[in-house]
């Protein structure tokens, strides 16, 4: 029976991870041609999101809509910050839905990076926004220069475990173009993460707006305002009684209060 293509319906996908971790470039690998910006800046997380519609690249003519956001370096945010986030995040959950709800989610990690954020954007993305009803997949970047990419997993696939990251599946890869050989065969694997994992009922949020705030508030340390007060007091008497200066003094007493 011959398939009628124009039933099938895209998959959405969000792609996240840490600051710089290649988020943008692995977008770039999968639709094979330069659409999301690279290139780290030094912007602070707000969980800011851009949509990509992609052709269809796979033969059943499964159209992907990627969706490329910044992840979070540490929960600790400025109030202000706290509050961008959670627009930002229900913005995008919002969109999600309106575009049929999430198939996939894609953790971005980057080989030999600081793993601080590691198990914080898991939970952030995984459990707290998606409670676990969404498939979970990893792709390691940066691995052009493994002989064989994949034996990298073996490798270091138990530090994921020790920090309670758990994924559904996983690709060894480079978004390199000039390693031609390996560009493609992660590109090739990536394709296939995609159309093995991507649910085929995907998983609109139930959520309400509260849903996404108490969430958040259980994520996030939230902001206090005894904890404002103290700050600006220590800060006050670093810099009225020990003759700090005013910036050290901000960074000492943000210090103080916040660890
Ligand atoms: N060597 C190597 N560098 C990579 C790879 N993937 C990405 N990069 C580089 O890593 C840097 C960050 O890549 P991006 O794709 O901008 O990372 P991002 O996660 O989108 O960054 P933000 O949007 O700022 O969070 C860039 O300089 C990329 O060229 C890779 O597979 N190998
Ligand atoms: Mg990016």
């Amino acid at each position: 029976m011959a398939k009628n293509k124009s039933v099938i319906h895209a998959k959405n996908i969000v792609i996240f991870g840490a600051m710089g971790a290649g988020k943008s470039s692995l977008i770039n690998l999968i639709a094979d041609q330069s659409i999301a910006k690279t290139g780290s800046n030094l912007r602070r997380c707000t969980l800011t999101w851009t949509k990509y519609v992609l052709p269809q690249f796979f033969d059943d003519g499964m159209q992907c809509n990627i969706f490329d956001t910044m992840g979070i370096e540490n929960p600790e945010l400025e109030p202000y910050e706290y509050h961008r986030s959670i627009k930002n995040a229900s913005r995008l959950l919002r969109e999600l839905d309106a575009c049929g709800g999430t198939s996939l989610l894609v953790y971005c990690v980057q080989k030999g990076r600081d793993s601080g954020a590691l198990r914080s954007n898991y939970q952030l993305f995984h459990e707290v926004l998606y409670q676990r009803r969404v498939p979970i997949v990893m792709v390691v970047t940066g691995l052009e220069d493994e002989d064989v990419m994949e034996e990298w997993w073996g490798r270091n696939h138990e530090s994921f475990k020790v920090s309670q990251v758990v994924v559904e599946g996983h690709v060894c890869a480079t978004t390199l173009k000039d390693e031609d050989k390996k560009y493609r065969e992660s590109m090739e694997a990536v394709h296939e993460l995609i159309r093995k994992h991507a649910a085929t009922t995907p998983v609109s949020g139930e959520w309400k707006q509260e849903g996404i705030v108490s969430a958040f508030t259980r994520w996030f340390r939230q902001p206090d305002p005894e904890d404002k007060k103290l700050q600006d007091k220590l800060q006050k008497d670093l810099e009225g009684q020990c003759g700090m200066k005013k910036e050290l003094a901000l960074k000492v007493a943000k210090a103080f209060v916040y660890t």
